[in-house]
């Protein structure tokens, strides 16, 4: 009866583990076709940069780090009057940003480099300081 016993429970640990090694193999499988073609989520990048005159503090943050491959998303915000953005490096220009107004750039961060932005409207005195830099690695 013992031995029965045992040999029942070696049968059960058995099955328990190719039901793992099978449910484990199908995860594989669906997942390997999405990461080879790059449509995972983890790639994913949303930042949102807001604006303030270069007096209050410019673009905060004004230093960004991607990682290559990326999608990234950037939420540009005009916090205290109107600002916009232009990144050169990417043909990127929102055009005039109104105080309490977003609009919202996406690229893929396909190319490693430095890309500078910066605000494209005379919006105080101190406008030629507002500057940041995105870099891709
Ligand atoms: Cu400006």
């Amino acid at each position: 009866m013992v031995g029965n016993t045992a040999g029942g429970e070696k049968g059960v640990k058995k099955v328990r583990k190719d039901e793992i090694i099978a449910v484990a193999s199908v995860v594989v499988a669906i997942a390997l076709p999405f990461t080879l073609l790059g449509l995972t989520d983890s790639t994913s990048e949303k930042i949102v940069i807001r604006a303030y005159v270069a007096e209050a503090g410019g673009f905060r943050p004004d230093y960004i780090v991607i990682p290559q491959g990326s999608k990234v998303k950037i939420v540009f915000e005009s916090v205290d009057v109107t600002h916009g953005v232009i990144i050169p490096e990417l043909g990127i220009d929102t055009g005039p940003v109104k105080a309490g107004e977003r609009v919202i750039i996406e690229f893929s961060a396909d190319r490693k480099g430095t890309y500078h932005f910066l605000c494209s409207i005379r919006c105080s005195p101190f406008h030629q300081y507002m500057k940041g830099v995105i870099v891709v690695k």
